[in-house]
């Protein structure tokens, strides 16, 4: 406990110390609206096969927002309800097993808990069954007041996970008329269309030209998919009079393409794979859209789904006392700790199970001395993470 206090200190005493504090509170008292977004890998952004852009929706987003493009996913064997709660807790996610499991009884500050004590409502959306991932008890804990699963759908349209899912479409037409927006609120969406193994999308009209039939070629089609379902919606929020008048977040949840199918994601980028470029690829888009904003900006700090909920906190104006998170636009560190212990800053990548370091930029090899003291620290925010979680310790704090 002792050892999470001085962490904890030591860390707020740094940020308030750096004193950094652009667009601080710009977004306070707006409608706070996250959309996390199954297998939305960061190499589809921009991109285009044939001609045609893969995500032309969020494209046309991140031209009027922040795009942070140096984001990397940290789940571990939770996947997606891993990254859930590294963006709403700003902790880590276990090293074994699920959290939503393990640790749903725990106490935790997390995003949905500060609102609430602010009037906000607050609601979780997925159109799932509300056992899976034990959302439905971890979403307590979490303090989202309503959590609007499979069962309050009207289950009309299917797309995605071999045809067995509610479509992102219906999800999100549906989800929009079940909020009360006439009240400060905040909703986490978590799509699901875009699952894998992605061969449902193969029939799809998106021409993917010599990946027709390929994994990565599916995966390409559910992608654009879920980008024209997402395109919906911000017309639908526009409409509602909802796109100005709240903060909204978009990022990508864990991986799509696993190693036994990188020969295709290679091809499809036309690199050749070593270890440190796929490493590179494990990056998410995360979006973020400022109430009225018209201007885009293109964020590169190295950073992680642990450092959404600061982010979210610096543009609503609140403290986040209990974050291991950074807040991405204000900081002047650039790094990412994954779960395995592996480290992605701006200089070098540092792979734990082999404990190698690689120049960030050159990728040559370098020695590892030159940055232990660094990686020791950084590797640290792991052990506090699970200390904290373990130990219930944010259950004798006021939130
Ligand atoms: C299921 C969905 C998928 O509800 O969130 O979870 P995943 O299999 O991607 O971890």
């Amino acid at each position: 406990k002792k050892l999470v206090e001085e962490h904890l200190q030591n860390k707020n005493k740094e940020d308030s110390a750096a004193n950094f504090s652009q667009y601080k509170g710009i977004a306070e008292g707006k409608n706070l609206i996250i959309v996390q977004m199954e297998a939305m890998q960061q190499f589809v952004i921009g991109k285009t096969i044939n001609g045609k852009e893969i995500t032309p929706n969020l494209n046309r987003l991140i031209k009027e927002s922040f795009y942070f493009d140096n984001i990397y996913y940290q789940v571990s064997g939770g996947n997606t309800s891993d990254a859930e709660f590294l963006a709403n807790n700003s902790l880590y996610p276990l090293s074994e097993g699920s959290v939503y499991h393990r640790y749903s009884e725990n106490t935790y500050h997390s995003l949905a808990s500060i609102l609430k004590d602010k009037g906000y409502t607050t609601y979780a959306l997925h159109a799932f069954d509300k056992t899976f991932w034990n959302r439905e008890e971890m979403y307590k804990a979490l303090k989202f007041d309503t959590f609007f699963n499979s069962e309050d759908y009207i289950m009309d349209d299917f797309a995605g996970w071999s045809g067995n899912a509610l479509s992102d479409k219906s999800f999100f037409r549906q989800s929009l008329n079940m909020i009360d927006t006439s009240k400060p609120f905040y909703s986490f969406f978590v799509t699901l269309s875009n699952h894998h193994p992605f061969n449902y999308f193969e029939s799809f009209d998106f021409d993917v030209g010599e990946f027709e039939g390929e994994y990565i070629g599916n995966f390409i089609k559910g992608a654009n998919y879920a980008d024209s379902c997402i395109g919906e919606f911000i017309k639908d929020l526009k409409s509602r009079g909802l796109y100005d008048n709240s903060l909204l977040v978009f990022y990508g949840d864990h991986s799509a393409v696993p190693k036994i199918e990188s020969e295709g994601l290679m091809k499809f980028l036309g690199i050749e794979y070593n270890d440190c470029d796929w490493a590179k690829l494990q990056r998410v888009p995360l979006i973020i859209h400022l109430p009225g904003q018209q201007k885009g900006e293109v964020i590169s700090t190295t950073g992680g789904q642990i450092d959404i909920m600061p982010t979210i906190a610096n543009l609503m104006g609140f403290d986040v006392p209990y974050a291991l998170g950074k807040d991405l636009i204000n900081t002047q560190k650039s790094y990412a700790v994954l779960r395995n212990g592996s480290i992605i800053t701006d200089k070098y990548i540092y792979f734990n199970d082999t404990r190698e370091l690689y120049d960030y930029k050159t990728g040559e090899p370098l020695d590892i001395s030159l940055y232990e003291n660094e990686m020791q620290s950084l590797i640290n925010e792991l052990n506090i993470s699970d200390i904290i979680i373990s130990n219930d310790l944010l259950s004798d704090k006021t939130p």
